[in-house]
């Protein structure tokens, strides 16, 4: 347990939220304290292919979006041997402001789970990469920052839950059941899955949030009802880099965590910045706890 204090200045965060810092990074911390989690390192080769080990399969869906009022993508990881005559939990997990339904490919999702299967470290699960923008143009194109779009963020929560969950639990041999959801993301996609996972804890029992950004709502609207939460959320797991300047996002929902005690994770990724080494770290930790 590493105990330490962030401290900025609060009238410039949102200023400087917005501007992209030196190595990347975005700057702002509101001033908070926080516990963080222990930091255990990824083993060398959790992300590199093994010659040998069974494969899971990648492969591209299209499903009709009421929501939108268009037809929209998703990229499916496929566990090992999957099996029609087994069922699966789903993760869903979801992309950051200049992505789609693609990027999480850059993390290697595929590899890391194959990994791990190798070793029986994680259940087998469906991964459901799906474009978190519902707007009838989901391409990150133009101002990837402006209004309208971050609103297409916020908007998917409908197109997820009422078009994209049906669509895969049709489509796949899926449990349909809250118990065998999960859904976890990195900065955009960190801050839906806190909103959309925390928001609604009958459809999500596992909840990931890797260096969530500025769209992570407040720790008070996130968990309104501590009881609800702690009864409901079997787990609430965060890391950011300790470099990323959109680390207040996750430590304020940590303080309000270790405060009413509700249980959390935060691990702060040593030197992390805003990038796909944490967010192969979150999702190699991640994936070891749902659905256990
Ligand atoms: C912001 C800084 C970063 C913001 C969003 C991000 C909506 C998202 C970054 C990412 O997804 O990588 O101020 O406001």
């Amino acid at each position: 347990m590493k105990r330490i204090y962030l401290s900025a200045v609060i009238a410039l965060a949102t200023l400087a939220a917005h501007a992209q810092m030196g190595g990347g990074m975005f700057g702002g911390m509101p001033q908070i304290e926080v516990t963080f989690n222990d930091y255990v390192a990824a083993p060398d080769g959790f992300d590199k292919e093994q010659a040998g080990i069974a494969k899971g399969t990648i492969e591209e869906v299209e499903y009709k979006s009421t929501t939108v009022g268009t037809t929209r993508k998703a990229t499916i990881y496929l566990p090992p041997k999957y099996d029609k005559t087994k069922k699966y939990p789903v993760l869903y997990l979801l992309h950051g402001i200049g992505g789609d339904h693609k990027e999480w490919m850059q993390g290697v999702p595929n590899i890391i789970m194959d990994n791990l299967y190798a070793q029986q470290k994680a259940v087998p699960m469906i991964i459901v990469m799906p474009n978190g923008r519902a707007l009838p143009n989901d391409k990150p194109e133009g101002n990837i920052y402006g209004a309208e779009m971050v609103a297409g963020f916020e908007k998917f929560e409908r197109d997820l839950i009422d078009d994209l969950i049906p669509f895969i639990e049709s489509k796949y041999s899926t449990y349909t059941d809250q118990a065998h959801r999960a859904v976890a993301g990195l900065s955009m996609g960190g801050g839906q899955s806190l909103n959309f996972g925390l928001g609604n804890l009958d459809k999500f029992a596992y909840v990931g949030g890797f260096s969530s950004a500025p769209n992570t709502k407040q720790p008070e609207q996130l968990i309104p009802d501590v009881e609800a939460t702690k009864k409901a959320n079997k787990l609430l797991w965060m890391v950011c880099g300790s470099r990323d300047g959109l680390m207040f996002n996750s430590s304020r929902l940590k303080a309000f965590c270790d405060k009413n005690g509700v249980p959390c994770t935060l691990i702060q990724y040593p030197e992390g910045q805003h990038n796909f080494v944490v967010w192969k770290y979150g999702l190699y930790n991640f994936a070891q706890l749902a659905f256990k």
